[in-house]
């Protein structure tokens, strides 16, 4: 096997500071409304409109969670979270109370992570990606090509080994409490139509801070650069990248195609989100809080995949009206891809617990029997 440089995730980590504090100055405004370089702004408008919104205040209650996430408000994602916010609140008759940021007013989806381990916020829902630097497990489930279709990846992860996965984030002082979805990751860049896998070639495409990534973009000849979502817009308008790769629920509603001319329906990787929480909260909670909140999870969760599975289904008519020329990627070029970027998936397995890897992919295998 080829062994090649991998930029650590210290030095990731290092990188997305540096991006940070040259990017603060413009408020990334997409199509959609994306304050996340104007986060305390917003973070007041959006509590005063949140406050107006709920028959609930925080005042009244025993318990404030305060939930947040990377994307925008225009996102399912959001929804999904509104959604756990109005169960979470009528079930308890607002005795725990649940204030929702996106855009990562709070943070990106590592610092939330953090703050969660911390105890200093209670909720956040990343894509798994980055929760890889926690749970090394968590890397298989970014292999690119790994699942055959939606189906697939939610009967493994609401299955045992999702399970499995969920429970490993309590040494991390997290609990995983639900499986939402990101969806199927497409690339967009700047520069030139992406079809096949020789078109990687010297592309600058950002990446998420997870190393399965790095390596399989590097395979493809492209030059990965990690960084947080907060910062991408800014890296893509100031040509420090020439792309990136996202569901395209999200390039659309971030408004990516003011800045990225090319879309190609790679689908490339699937990507979950992972609903956590802070550990200590959770078990501050007496019992039947816990239920309340594992439920509102697992139920807001379902209406967020619907959500999201009809913009990422309906939403590329509209990023063609916007400008974006769309690049049919042929099952053929998707194969060719797979069998380039095989020897990472390959190498980061070993790495990880072999029995762990047996079962996983034979759930997988498992899944694939019933959703063919
Ligand atoms: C938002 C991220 C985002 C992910 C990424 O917090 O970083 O590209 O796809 O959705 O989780």
């Amino acid at each position: 096997m080829k062994k090649k440089a991998v930029l650590s995730v210290t030095m990731a980590f290092g990188l997305t500071a540096v991006l940070a504090a040259c990017g603060d100055a413009e408020n990334n405004n997409g199509g959609a409304d994306n304050g996340a370089n104007n986060a305390e702004e917003n973070v007041s408008d959006n509590n005063e409109a949140e406050a107006a919104n709920s028959e609930y205040s925080s005042g009244d209650a025993s318990y404030v969670i305060e939930a947040g996430i990377g994307l925008n408000n225009q996102h399912p994602q959001y929804e999904g979270l509104l959604r756990f916010k109005e169960i979470v609140e009528e079930a308890t008759d607002g005795d725990v109370y649940v204030e929702t940021y996106h855009s990562s007013q709070l943070g990106d989806d590592r610092e939330m992570m953090e703050a969660l381990q911390l105890g200093s916020q209670e909720v956040t829902i990343p894509s798994t990606a980055p929760v890889t630097n926690f749970v090394e497990e968590y890397a298989i489930l970014d292999f690119p090509f790994l699942f055959a279709n939606e189906d697939v990846a939610m009967e493994v992860l609401n299955g045992e080994i999702g399970d499995e996965l969920l429970d490993s984030l309590e040494d991390q002082e997290m609990v995983g409490l639900a499986w939402w979805e990101n969806g199927y990751r497409d690339l967009t860049n700047s520069t030139q139509p992406v079809e096949t896998a020789e078109d990687f070639q010297g592309l600058t495409i950002r990446t998420m801070e997870n190393e399965v990534h790095l390596e399989a973009f590097s395979e493809l000849g492209a030059n990965p650069t990690p960084m947080a979502f907060g910062e991408l817009f800014t890296g893509m308008q100031q040509g420090t990248v020439d792309g990136q790769e996202n569901p395209l629920a999200t390039i659309y509603l971030e408004g990516f195609y003011e800045v990225q001319d090319y879309y190609s329906d790679t689908n490339h990787v699937y990507s979950p989100f992972v609903f956590l929480m802070s550990k200590q909260f959770y078990d501050s909670l007496p019992d039947d809080y816990q239920e309340i909140v594992g439920d509102a999870a697992q139920e807001a969760g379902e209406f967020q995949i619907e959500q999201n599975r009809a913009q990422n289904e309906e939403l590329l008519d509209a990023l063609i009206d916007e400008g974006m020329e769309h690049s049919e990627v042929t099952d053929e070029a998707r194969e060719e891809m797979a069998e380039i970027v095989q020897p990472v998936n390959d190498q980061f397995a070993e790495q990880l617990d072999q029995d762990f890897v047996e079962r996983f992919f034979q759930a997988v295998e498992e899944a694939e029997e019933m959703h063919q």
